[in-house]
């Protein structure tokens, strides 16, 4: 029998592009084909590592290294096992249906079932109690035209005003700094450009076990005699290897920042011209940072005064600066504000737009970048527009042939949706691509809120700590069993290439969506019979937004290794860095904004005297459903744990491996302690990968940032002590500081109403 080997690469007659891989049902052709090498890139972090997967006999059975300009054949432990998911024996395979109610079983159903039954409860609650009464939770690990139609199918197929994503608890805060300051939110700069700086502070990110891959280009730059600095109150691997490191206490990063601008100030390393010509605000910012003083920055943030003077001038004598930061400063109640004071001292510096220069985020997930554009976020619709700007509705309605006064308002931000469900105003959400159980802060009041719903619906690949709360379980795809883009931490759109087709039932997102539509009446706006349909869509409702894929095709991508957005025209090459000449504001002026510093939500106090962070090693991703499951990666850090420094363990008859109590004023968890010199006596660390009884979110504060609603994920109040030591008795009541009620609502909640529309630039934040 002849074997149609187009089955794997093949150039599509209607398409310019590539496409790999077998369609669903034509995997026993599949079998029969010689191996291939299909490219792609890593479904992990940010940095989207370029990769062959190897597939042999229709299998995918191991990875090659693909000379990718960004990670250039390099992959970090993470990527190298990622091909694992593929077919491992935990993966879902059919629907599943909670018979019997909350407390029954997940039992097989099939998809005409499982879909019927969500579309039959979706239409009367939606009867009963109004469109907003459904809600979407989304994530940003899913491809750019996975994230799209996700909003789509809120606004248009649901026509629910709530929809919003896990990127709300990365890095929300970071997207609305960089808007505030530069009128756009991608990192101003590619990778490749790190080597040309001579000074690099890192804020709050643990490079080496994040970011693998870029500490070969930190490197690069230190090879050429680049200093770098570290701001963490833990020293990290990339810490130990720096010039310099401020082991800063957890929420008071902006003492330390304010006070090295101010020493730049003083030693005339201001570079006034610059903000004479391209920067608003600078006046306010000078008398804003006048308090702080070395000495004011040490007792507030711990830092040796010597060291934030050392600090300022490694940083502003140097002629190519680069500050990056993460979730350290951005998983804050003021995280927006730590950003802004981070581009306050880069524009002061006169480096942002220049190669090499300025300052750039640290993007997590690995669509972290592209989930945030295509309009799944609450006020956000695609290229990057705003839901409550009059003539972004009108062009992206008519994109999607829908009148404009039928496109649903903002709705509530994730971290606001478990009090909604709580109080029974959303009645039904989907959720797909997260895992509330182990990623939102205060998991007892996450528990509540999905046991409140009915139906819970999860799409997923692996049974997640929230899939198996659900009513409705729907199998899902890996990233290489679908094809389709992302956008890298650099703003670099790449290409993701099918290597299987889903197990089972198993099937791809857009195509559950798309389904789902279908039963509720509103086919018509789902036409999709591929990814690429999708994208090209996708392309064209861009068109003319701040992120502008316009010209953006498949192919160019594979021509190019990539193309950096904004690309309005098929002919244009995309744009690597951003604010060479202009900021994008309308004046194309940057903003500086005056900061001061504010406390965490949450400070210690004699019951809980510790600073507790949280984050992040690298054998695990986010909330650990996919590494927990990859042998080799979980062997090397199969539970939580606590660091504490020896200084503070020794008094409290801590040692080394001493299983442990750990207790903030919203729970307390059992874990082992891992006595380290590497952290500051008054913190404790606590990886956030694990579930249940393990999950250190049992214990963060919910208290969020007034403008975005991030959680402060990274510094709340605890105490520890030996498991065997008797619980203590507190000298009061733990205070609670937060109650739904108490936090300014971001977005109101009432259909109907919506933000005042004074100011078009305000709508942007
Ligand atoms: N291995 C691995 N890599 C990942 C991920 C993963 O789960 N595992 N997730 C990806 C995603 S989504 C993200 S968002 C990124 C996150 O990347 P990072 O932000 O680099 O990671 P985190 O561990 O969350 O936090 C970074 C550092 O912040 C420090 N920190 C804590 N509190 C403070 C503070 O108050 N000030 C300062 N300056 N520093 C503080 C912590 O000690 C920690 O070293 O990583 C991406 N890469
Ligand atoms: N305490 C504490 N909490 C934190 C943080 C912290 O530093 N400290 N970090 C926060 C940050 S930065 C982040 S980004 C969040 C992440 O939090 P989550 O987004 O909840 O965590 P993930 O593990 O990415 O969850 C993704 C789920 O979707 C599935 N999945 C992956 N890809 C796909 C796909 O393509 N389609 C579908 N349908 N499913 C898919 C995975 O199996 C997994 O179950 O956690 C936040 N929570
Ligand atoms: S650095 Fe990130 S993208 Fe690269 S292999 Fe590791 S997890 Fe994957
Ligand atoms: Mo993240």
């Amino acid at each position: 029998m002849a074997v149609n080997r187009d089955i794997f690469v093949r150039r599509d007659p209607n398409y310019d592009f590539q496409t790999y891989g077998p369609e669903p049902g034509q995997w026993q052709q599949a079998a029969a084909l010689p191996d291939q090498l299909v490219p792609t890139h890593c479904c992990f972090c940010g940095v989207q590592c370029g990769m062959f997967l190897k597939v042999e006999g229709g299998k995918v059975t191991g990875v090659e290294a693909r000379e990718y300009e960004h990670n250039r054949g390099h992959l970090c432990p993470k990527g190298v096992v990622a091909y694992q998911q593929v077919d491992h024996p935990e993966r879902l395979t059919h629907p599943l249906i909670r018979r019997g109610g909350k407390g029954g079983r997940l039992e097989r159903a099939s998809w005409d079932e499982a879909l019927e039954y969500v579309v039959s409860r979706w239409r009367r609650i939606q009867q009963e109690h109004g469109k907003d009464a459904v809600a979407i939770y989304s994530g940003s690990s899913m491809t750019n035209e996975k994230c799209y139609i996700a909003g789509k199918f809120a606004r248009v197929g649901l026509g629910t005003r709530h929809i919003d994503y896990n990127g709300r608890l990365c890095m929300s805060s970071a997207a609305t700094a960089y808007t505030k300051a530069f009128g756009l939110d991608r990192a101003p700069l590619p990778m490749t450009d790190i080597p040309l700086a001579d000074s690099i502070l890192i804020a709050g990110s643990n490079v080496a076990e994040c970011f693998p891959i870029v500490t070969d280009w930190l490197w690069q730059a230190r090879d050429r005699g680049a200093s770098l600095i570290v701001l963490d109150p833990r020293e990290t691997a990339t810490a130990r290897t720096a010039d310099l490191w401020l082991p800063v206490r957890p929420g008071t990063d902006i003492a330390v920042l304010n006070a090295m601008l101010r020493i730049l100030m003083r030693e005339g390393l201001v570079d006034e011209d610059y903000l004479a010509t391209r920067v608003n605000g600078w006046d306010e910012v000078r008398a804003a940072v006048e308090p702080y003083t070395p000495e004011e920055a040490e007792r507030i943030a711990g830092v040796p005064a010597e060291r934030v003077v050392a600090a300022a001038r490694l940083y502003g004598r140097a002629a190519r600066s680069l500050i990056l930061h993460a979730r350290g400063i951005e998983h804050s109640t003021h995280g927006v504000n730590n950003v802004l004071a981070c581009i306050n001292l880069a524009l002061a510096r006169g480096q942002v737009g220049q190669p090499g220069g300025g300052v750039a985020m640290l993007t997590g997930q690995g669509n972290g970048q592209g989930g945030r554009e295509h309009g799944q976020k609450a006020n956000q619709l695609p290229g990057y527009r705003h839901i409550d700007v009059p003539e972004e509705r009108e062009q992206i309605a008519r994109v999607w042939g829908i009148p404009a006064e039928d496109l649903p308002w903002e709705g509530a931000a994730a971290t606001e949706m478990p009090h909604l469900m709580v109080s029974g105003e959303i009645k039904s959400c989907l959720v797909l691509c997260s895992n509330l159980m182990v990623s939102l802060p205060d998991v007892a009041v996450v528990q509540r809120a999905l046991d409140n719903l009915d139906p819970l619906v999860v799409i997923d690949f692996f049974l997640s700590e929230t899939a198996a709360r659900a009513d409705v379980v729907l199998p899902g795809s890996v990233w290489c069993e679908d094809e389709g883009t992302t956008t890298n931490l650099e703003g670099r759109v790449v290409k993701i290439n099918r290597a299987a087709p889903p197990p089972g039932e198993a099937r791809r997102d857009w195509e559950i969506l798309a389904d789902l539509a279908h039963r509720l009446g509103r086919g018509q706006y789902f036409p999709y019979t591929s990814a690429h349909d999708i994208w090209q869509e996708l392309r064209e409702a861009s068109r003319g937004g701040l992120a502008d894929y316009g010209g953006i095709t498949w192919e160019k991508i594979d021509r190019q290794g990539g193309v950096f957005w904004p690309c309005p025209t098929e002919d244009h090459p995309g744009t690597p860095r951003l604010f060479t000449e202009r900021f994008a504001h309308p004046d194309g002026r940057a903003r500086m904004f005056p900061i001061s510093y504010t406390p965490p939500a949450e400070e210690p106090s004699a019951d809980f005297p510790f600073r507790l962070t949280s984050g992040r090693v690298v054998y695990h991703y986010l909330s650990g459903t996919q590494t927990r499951r990859l042998g080799y990666l979980n062997s090397q850090a199969p539970e939580p744990w606590v660091e504490i420094h020896p200084r503070a363990a020794a008094p409290l008859g801590i040692a080394d491996g001493d299983r442990v109590r750990v207790r903030t004023p919203r729970g307390a968890m059992e874990l082992k302690a891992l006595v380290v010199p590497t952290i500051r006596p008054d913190t404790l660390f606590i990886p956030f990968h694990y579930g249940n009884k393990e999950a250190v979110n049992q214990l963060t504060n919910p208290a969020t940032d007034p403008t975005v609603k991030i959680p402060e994920y990274k510094a709340c109040a605890a105490a520890i002590e030996r498991l065997d030591a008797p619980l203590p008795v507190l000298a009061a009541r733990p205070k609670v500081n937060y109650t739904p009620e108490s936090q300014p609502k971001m977005f109101p909640y009432t259909a109907g109403e919506t933000k005042d529309p004074a100011s078009r630039e305000a709508k942007r934040y």
